[in-house]
């Protein structure tokens, strides 16, 4: 996979490729980074991004020019035509399912925004989508998409340890996209709170049934549309149906 980032502030993503599973991953070449700066792509003596907006108001508006030369030098520097995707609040929410379509591509384009927004024209002739990573103000594209490419590297073959490798090779996403339960480690008796019982039992067919209840009650105290969700793909069984109705 590699990724191409359109950005003013290249600085952004350098902790992707010096920490974690990103690094790891990128050494290992399971995926490429390359930033592109649009005020590269200018020749003016004070290299200028961007300008005020026609009808007036506050701020200021990325030129257009800029930014299209530097996903046209982006989109050569690759072996494929890469969708461009646009980083903005007015963007679709980027959720798991864009991580797993990211993941099994061979990536994407990113164009990071700044200042009070950019050139429609830009967006209109260049993009071909906008992510937004929920209903909430970052300072631009670059803080949103740091999770972004996280959540798709992380995806990638070889990029884990063997303990969730099985995550990625099933369309079912492990837990079926419920919340997951809590965990317990050492000492046993921490605060005057005891480990669950059942988790110093022995019994692993037990075990596992209470981990899948703990999900399931957790999940429906806190997020009823993931289990609107889970039961609509066919991710609930029957036990877990019946361990739903006894919850209300
Ligand atoms: C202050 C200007 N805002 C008008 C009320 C619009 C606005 C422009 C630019 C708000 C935020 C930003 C910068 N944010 C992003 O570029 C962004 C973002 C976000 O703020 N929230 C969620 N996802 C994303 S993706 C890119």
């Amino acid at each position: 996979m590699r990724i191409d980032v359109v950005t003013l502030f290249p600085a952004y993503f350098e902790p992707l490729l010096a920490n974690g599973i990103g690094a790891r991953a990128h050494a290992r070449q399971t995926w490429q980074l390359k930033t592109w700066n649009p005020r590269d792509y200018v020749d003016d003596p004070h290299r200028t991004v961007d300008d005020r907006p026609y009808g007036g108001g506050p701020g200021m508006v990325m030129l257009a020019q800029p930014l299209a030369d530097a996903v046209a030098a982006a989109q050569a520097d690759r072996q494929d035509r890469a969708p461009v995707v646009l980083l903005g609040p007015q963007g679709e929410r980027f959720d798991q399912a864009r991580a797993r379509g990211l993941a099994h591509s061979h990536g994407a384009v990113f164009v990071c925004g700044r200042y009070e927004g950019i050139d429609q024209r830009f967006i209109d002739h260049q993009v071909d989508e906008v992510w937004s990573i929920g209903d909430f103000v970052v300072s631009g594209g670059e803080p949103a998409l740091l999770p972004i490419i996280d959540a798709a590297v992380r995806l990638l073959p070889g990029a884990m340890n063997q303990a969730h490798s099985h995550d990625q090779d099933s369309f079912q996403p492990s837990l079926s996209g419920l919340l997951d339960c809590a965990h317990y480690t050492r000492p046993e008796r921490w605060c005057e709170q005891s480990v669950p019982a059942v988790l110093m039992s022995g019994h692993h067919e037990q075990i596992a049934r209470w981990r899948r209840e703990q999900s399931l009650a957790l999940t429906w105290r806190r997020r009823p549309d993931l289990i609107e969700k889970a039961r609509r793909a066919g991710w609930l069984t029957p036990t877990d149906e019946a361990y739903l109705s006894s919850l209300s």
